[in-house]
């Protein structure tokens, strides 16, 4: 966010696709779904719905003109079901009225007959009867089998992950205008404005530039519009583009909770062997993803979770088998870390589990293991200038470990019903999208006879900052002051073909194609100052500080006088660039190479309390040490860290996701899906910026932080699970998140469970 935006979101003033001014004709367009989850359609009759008053339309799968697909890399997925439904959820009809109020009444009033079929919603039945998304994959390095041998201690088990609901502000929405010449313009909350693009373009049977798509900005994000903001856009785009009237689509938050999917549930078997010291040598996880019905964005997440499957530890021997299983829940997608977290939480569980045998702390263990340069992931990738134990050992100084072991400790003797518990969480993030294609983006700067600058790039606001850096990186490179630069909205008429703003790429990309074309403009202006001047070459110009130098000296050019001299010298001022990450790849006929432009790295201590008579937990403190590089914009980024952590807090505590027995959401309301409030976030969260961190790969030596900091929620967890066991050494704990009240209840007074 530039400053400007925040003091708009600050008052109520910024305008979302939902608040923006229409055309006074403007329609309205509702969803009607499918209320089983898995059946033939026997009827849909439309005619009560148009029996409704103000009801224009109802457009089903026989009404599209295009293709009826909105699958990305697997073509899997209709975008109005035909004869089987496949999810609760999953749209059947669109209707069109002259209010929302109406299309919904209306949208109810259509007559579905469905016959159902099994349905299956749990992973291991998936497997075991065939039903997957893609063919498995394994990750291998070494040799696991034979390693067994060597360790000392060889843990197994079983760890479940919840899934988790994105809760952006903004609700899915967006609304489309037809065109004179027979295409739309879509304005879309969407992540990824090409992927729309194209959808649309598919859907209707058009060429992709009969279709714009705008994005203003995002009232969040979280991955859950990297895929699926789609489907509106192009019911909406359906809407009116046969109507030829402009169409609004904005799902309600019931809506939207029911009809796209979560976070990825996993269930995953480990294997683990240490030696006597702790030495982890040997690790075979098999991490079985709940994809929900269609592919979505499932195989590149599971492929995520198997490149993280070590996280931040050097391991030897190492076989990570993904399994994406086709279930009949909504398609999940994409969420913040992107199947790294499920990753990290495995091992995490593995590592607690071996303490135990061992009967050593965790953080013996994760301390003893961590990367460093020289060491390879399994995936063949080299480590190197690896900050994994700088960061450790910062945090543990910085904070001062062992005085917080032993307040600890002595509130754990002191109170019998409370009992604290601290956790160590290490995390290691790769950064690039690992569809090495997808990394390429593009920045459009016009700089306009004032000195005013506008630039459009790739990247979409959902909230992370991405314009203020960007913002940012073209100050530094025109030094002039920020306020002169504005951040375009986002526009598939003045970028073409641009990745999802995702994988938290966006400033990198976005600020590398920005910095390449404003060094264009900036050489064009150096140019055009010598000339003017009469005695200097071009390299002897510098812009400072608004101001033009010639060999060092002050001139009586500024960079208004600049422009403006240029322009008359009918030099241009716009330029176009393109940024490409260089030296990544990735082989995926054996799994090996080098996908990420670099890692982020980080440690947090992360401090529990536990209420032992009720089940509950709080979170007193994270204290984080990590590693940001040159930190581009430290605001931006401590802004990302405190709402990384406190959502992934909330995944490993509160959030749970249920359905009932026939696949319907449970949880489909925010009164009972519970996400961190300001009762529930950590009483405290401090971060440091670990010192000395240039990062060459990334804009002006900074890291990117999107997802990071999601991962330190897990740290809650161990935190937690340390408090279970100060109250009971004995108790029995499943490695099953979130850890709700109930849980801990359950796993504390094993006894006085009801049979
Ligand atoms: N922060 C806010 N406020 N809102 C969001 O939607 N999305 C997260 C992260 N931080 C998000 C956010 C996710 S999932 C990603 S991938 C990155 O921001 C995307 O932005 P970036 O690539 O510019 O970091
Ligand atoms: N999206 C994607 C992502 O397509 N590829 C990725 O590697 C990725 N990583 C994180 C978030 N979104
Ligand atoms: Mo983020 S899950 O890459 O949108």
């Amino acid at each position: 966010m530039e400053p400007r935006d925040v003091f708009l979101h600050v008052r109520g003033e910024a305008v979302f696709v939902d608040d923006a001014l229409l055309p006074a004709e403007h329609l309205f367009a509702a969803i009607r779904t499918s209320h089983v989850a898995h059946g033939h359609v026997r009827s849909l009759d439309i005619a009560p719905a148009m029996a409704v008053p103000g009801i224009y339309e109802v457009f089903t799968a026989r009404d599209i003109p295009g293709e009826n697909q909105v699958g990305k890399t697997i073509l899997d997925e209709p975008l109005l079901a035909e004869s089987e439904v496949h999810f609760v959820g999953q749209p059947l009809a669109i209707v069109v009225g002259e209010s929302a109020e109406a299309a919904r009444r209306a949208a109810r009033a259509i007559q579905v007959e469905i016959d159902p079929l099994p349905a299956i919603y749990d992973v291991r039945q998936a497997f075991a009867e065939g039903s997957l998304i893609a063919p498995p994959r394994t990750f291998s390095s070494g040799d696991v089998e034979s390693a067994w041998e060597q360790c000392s201690v060889v843990v197994s088990g079983t760890v479940e992950s919840g899934s988790q609901e994105h809760v952006y502000m903004e609700t899915q929405s967006a609304f489309a205008l037809p065109t004179d010449r027979g295409g739309v313009k879509v304005v879309s909350a969407t992540q990824s404005p090409s992927m729309v693009q194209l959808v649309v373009a598919r859907i209707l049977g058009l060429p992709m530039h009969e279709v714009e798509v705008e994005v203003p900005r995002l009232g969040g994000g979280f991955g859950g519009k990297e895929d699926q903001a789609t489907h509106w856009a192009a019911m909406a785009a359906l809407a009116a583009w046969r109507l030829k009237k402009p169409v609004k689509l904005v799902l309600t938050r019931h809506e939207d909770m029911t009809m796209t999917g979560k976070r990825h549930p996993y269930l995953s078997d480990y294997k683990l062997g240490l030696d006597a010291e702790g030495h982890m040598l040997a690790y075979e996880v098999t991490f079985y993803q709940n994809g929900g019905a269609v592919a979505d964005l499932s195989p590149a997440i599971l492929e995520r979770s198997l490149f993280h499957a070590t996280n931040a530890y050097a391991i030897p021997h190492v076989k990570a088998v993904g399994i994406s299983c086709r279930t009949h829940l909504p398609p999940n997608t994409a969420f913040r870390g992107f199947g790294g977290p499920q990753a990290l939480f495995v091992l995490e569980c593995a590592i607690f589990k071996a303490a135990e045998a061992l009967g050593v702390e965790p953080r013996e263990i994760q301390k003893r293991n961590l990367l460093q340069d020289g060491d390879a992931f399994p995936y063949g990738a080299r480590v190197e200038r690896c900050r994994q134990r700088r960061c450790w050992d910062v945090a543990e100084q910085k904070y001062n470990l062992q005085a917080g072991l032993k307040e600890v400790r002595q509130y754990n003797g002191r109170n019998a019903w409370r009992k604290k518990g601290l956790a160590l969480m290490p995390i290691c993030f790769g950064i690039s999208f690992t569809s090495t294609f997808l990394n390429q983006a593009g920045a459009f700067v016009n700089v306009y006879v004032d000195g005013s600058v506008g630039i459009s790039t790739s990247a979409v606001e959902m909230g992370q900052g991405v314009n203020a850096k960007i913002q940012e990186v073209a100050a530094r490179i025109f030094s002039i002051r920020p306020e002169r630069i504005k951040l375009e909205t986002t526009s598939t008429s003045r970028i073409a073909n641009m990745p999802p703003t995702a994988a938290s790429t966006g400033a990198d990309l976005n600020g590398h194609a920005t910095r390449l074309a404003c060094l264009d403009i900036v050489e064009r202006l150096k140019d055009a100052a010598a000339r003017c001047l009469g005695k200097n070459a071009p390299h002897e110009i510098e812009i400072r500080d608004e101001a033009v130098y010639a060999s060092g000296e002050a001139t009586e050019l500024t960079w208004e006088k600049l422009v403006n001299l240029a322009y008359f010298d009918r030099v241009s001022l716009c330029a176009q660039a393109h940024c490409a990450t260089p030296d990544i790849f990735f082989d995926r006929d054996t799994n090996k190479g080098n996908p990420f432009a670099y890692y982020a790295y980080g440690t947090a201590l992360v401090e529990a309390s536990l209420d032992c008579l009720r089940g509950t937990c709080s979170i007193d403190a994270v204290r984080v040490v990590h590693d940001f590089g040159r930190s581009l914009h430290p605001l931006v980024d401590l802004g990302q860290m405190e709402g990384g952590i406190v959502q992934g807090v909330g995944w490993m505590l509160l959030e749970e996701v249920m359905h009932d027995a026939d696949g319907r959401l449970l949880t489909d309301t925010l009164a009972t899906y519970k996400i961190p409030d300001i009762h529930s976030i950590p009483g405290e969260i401090q971060v440091h910026f670990l010192e000395d961190a240039e990062n060459p790969p990334g804009i002006f030596q900074s890291k990117t932080v999107g997802e990071p900091p999601f991962l330190y929620g897990i740290g809650a967890y161990f935190a937690l699970l340390q408090a279970m066991k100060a109250f009971r050494p004995d108790a029995h704990i499943p490695f099953s998140s979130p850890m709700t009240p109930e849980k801990v209840l359950l796993a504390l007074y094993p006894g006085d469970r009801p049979v």
